[in-house]
């Protein structure tokens, strides 16, 4: 049976790659698992059908046989699970892959999700101008520390996991910022996930969805 998951009919980005979909199609191409995708209108998103898999009314959502997924993290952590390839073997060395996941979505990229509502819904506020460099800032913070983590290294920890499947996803909407020219480790670390096949092929899928 083939997992299915849903994507915008039409992304806001017009096909950069940035919405959540991406991540769950880079999982599925690394992992060497086919999969269909349901395109769903922003309307469609607030609709029963749509919220009886996703109670927030966004996508993605993964379902395969009976068991129906919403968050990208938990998606992405189902499909590394399943098949080899995203997580170590090693229990410890798992272990600290997840806790990349988790730093991802959990640490790194909420100041980035502070700069996207700042600019996007919140650009006509009489504050925004003052508070913008407060959130560059924050995120600049959390970009020292990830660099200095990853120093020369390719990947977060030994070899390319879920969790550096993550980082690199969610470090790409900062690309429009300029704030990677700062650091020019995480500009290639990104290239390096950017480089790998299965990333081309999810990259190019959502793409031909968003270019038709
Ligand atoms: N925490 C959830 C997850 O990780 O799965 C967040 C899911 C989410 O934010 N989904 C967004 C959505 O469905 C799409 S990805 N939004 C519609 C809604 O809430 O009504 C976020 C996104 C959207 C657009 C761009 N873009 O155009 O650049 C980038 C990212």
């Amino acid at each position: 049976m083939t997992p299915t998951i849903t994507a915008f009919e039409r992304s806001p980005d017009g096909g950069k790659g940035l919405a959540r979909d991406t991540r769950v199609r880079w999982a599925l191409e690394e992992v060497g698992q086919p999969y269909e995708v349901r395109l769903v209108s922003f309307q469609a998103m607030k609709e029963p059908a749509h919220l009886a898999l996703h109670p927030f009314g966004q996508i993605p959502t993964y379902e395969h046989g009976d068991l129906a997924l919403f968050e990208t993290g938990s998606i992405v952590l189902h499909i590394a699970e399943h098949h080899a390839g995203l997580l170590p073997r090693d229990a410890n060395a798992r272990a600290r892959a997840i806790s990349w996941m988790f730093a991802a979505v959990n640490t790194v990229e909420p100041p980035i999700l502070e700069l996207a509502t700042a600019r996007i819904l919140e650009s006509d506020k009489p504050w925004t101008r003052e508070r913008l460099p407060l959130v560059m800032d924050r995120i600049r913070d959390r970009l020292k520390q990830l660099s200095a983590h990853l120093d020369d290294a390719d990947w977060l920890d030994g070899t390319f996991s879920a969790g550096d499947l993550m980082m690199v996803s969610v470090l790409l909407r900062l690309r429009a910022s300029g704030i990677l020219d700062e650091f020019p480790g995480l500009s290639a670390y990104i290239a390096r996930g950017e480089a790998r096949p299965a990333y081309k092929r999810a990259f190019e899928a959502q793409l031909a969805v968003n270019t038709r």
